[in-house]
């Protein structure tokens, strides 16, 4: 079977994720498209890089991430790191052979991202986006039962990506609320995932109308390099600005005319992980929330009247990948899957010489939209999206 040898940057959260999908995917898909080689794991801080390696399983660590990019050893390329780096290291990646993986978003902004997108039109290397929530089986499935017209033409999609995980203000300063690094608040780091399942059910977003608010405006200013996604805050800390947003609410429109909304806030106390979407279409409804994640609500106008309603479609094996998962329904379909299923469909573009998707061209796109929904938070007004040229 070939090997694709794989440097990861990053030794945080998403290194976690991404290492556990590299070692197991072979496990669910088999054959595997290729196996994947865990080569070398880089992070900035050389504990962190050395610890990393030994726990999630590669074979060497290092602390500068041009070291992966020029090793002629190495395949693919996976930035995990936070958002200010995405840009620089894809494009070099790019531009030294190397396959492509980036966690969303792509980039800072459009401007930041059209740059990525160039360099990915300029290889002939295989680039993806890791919006892994489309990746989840009821989701896969929601779009199989759009693609087949079971639901008719679509009229609406409402979408909601929901956390509290920095609701209060001791909730530290971390590294998504500093617009240097991250580009924007909650909408570049969760309100984009929520953008990528609307462009993959409904079509191409055409114009929004938004608002934004930060609520918290300062937050203390966190001690140590790791980031705990809102532990470990300390009131009597020394403050510093936050400069993203906390909440974002647009309006949508849709090339094929479908209206729609979303929100995402990281401020709203109970909600977890709440990425909900309904959608509307003319010959019935679909219902989703990631919470009960094996789930999928459906119903079909031509349902029987006395019996209509909405029903749960439990994903499993009958299901969109399906039998490389588990053999009975509501078994449990977790975050993890997803990222095994991401790695399976970024291995098979790349062995097959196939577009990945989402690709840096979506990326880019989704980047093109969260800039009109802050352009058009400033100014009051209805934003246009122009599509790729
Ligand atoms: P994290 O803060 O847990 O880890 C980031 C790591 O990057 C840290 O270990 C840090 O030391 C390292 N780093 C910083 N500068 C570096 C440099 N110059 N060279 C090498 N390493 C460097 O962050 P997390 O949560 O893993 O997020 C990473 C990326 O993944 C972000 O872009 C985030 O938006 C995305 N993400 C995506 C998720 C998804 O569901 N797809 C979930 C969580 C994060
Ligand atoms: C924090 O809001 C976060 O880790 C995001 O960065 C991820 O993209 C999301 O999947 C989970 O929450």
């Amino acid at each position: 079977m070939q090997e694709l040898k794989i440097a990861i940057i990053g030794a945080g959260f998403m290194a976690k994720a991404h290492s556990m999908a590299y070692a197991t995917m072979p496990m669910f898909f088999w054959p595997a498209p290729a196996r994947p080689v865990r080569e070398l794991l880089i992070d900035v801080n050389e504990e962190s890089a050395a610890d990393a390696a030994a726990r999630y399983g590669w074979n060497r660590s290092g602390t500068d991430w041009r070291e992966a990019v020029e090793d002629p050893n190495i395949d693919v390329i996976d930035i995990a790191t936070p958002n200010h780096l995405h840009a620089e290291i894809a494009i070099a990646a790019l531009q030294a052979g190397k396959h492509v993986i980036s966690e969303k978003p792509l980039a800072r902004g459009a401007e930041e991202a059209k740059a990525v997108y160039e360099a990915a039109q300029a290889s002939d290397r295989t680039t993806m986006v890791a919006f892994n929530y489309r990746r989840t089986p009821a989701i896969t499935y929601a779009k199989k039962l759009i693609d087949e017209g079971r639901i008719g033409k679509i009229l609406n999609f409402r979408g909601t990506y929901l956390q509290d995980w920095s609701a209060s203000p001791d909730s530290p300063l971390s590294w998504r609320f500093r617009k240097d690094v991250a580009g924007s608040g909650a909408l570049g780091d969760i309100g984009t995932h929520v953008v990528d399942i609307a462009r993959y059910l409904v079509g191409e977003v055409s114009a929004v109308s938004a608002q934004a608010r930060t609520w918290i405006t300062e937050r203390p200013v966190p001690s140590g390099t790791v980031d705990k996604l809102g532990a470990g805050g300390d009131a009597n800390a020394p403050k510093d600005t936050v400069d993203v947003d906390d909440e974002v609410m647009t309006m949508l429109r849709f090339d094929n005319d479908a209206i729609g909304s979303i929100e995402a806030t990281r401020n709203g106390w109970g909600r977890n992980n709440f990425l909900t979407f309904e959608i509307h279409g003319t010959e019935g409804s679909i219902a989703f929330d990631y919470e009960k994640r094996d789930q999928l609500q459906v119903v079909f106008a031509s349902d029987d009247p006395a019996e209509r309603g909405f029903r749960t479609i439990y994903t499993g094996p009958a299901h969109p990948h399906g039998d490389a998962l588990w053999p009975i329904p509501a078994l449990g379909i977790g975050y993890g899957e997803t990222k095994i299923i991401e790695t399976h469909d970024l291995f098979h573009a790349i062995v097959n010489g196939t577009p990945a998707s989402p690709n840096f061209a979506d990326g880019y796109q989704i980047e093109k939209i969260a800039d009109a929904i802050l352009e058009s938070s400033n100014s009051g007004q209805w934003v246009t999206v122009d599509g790729l040229k």
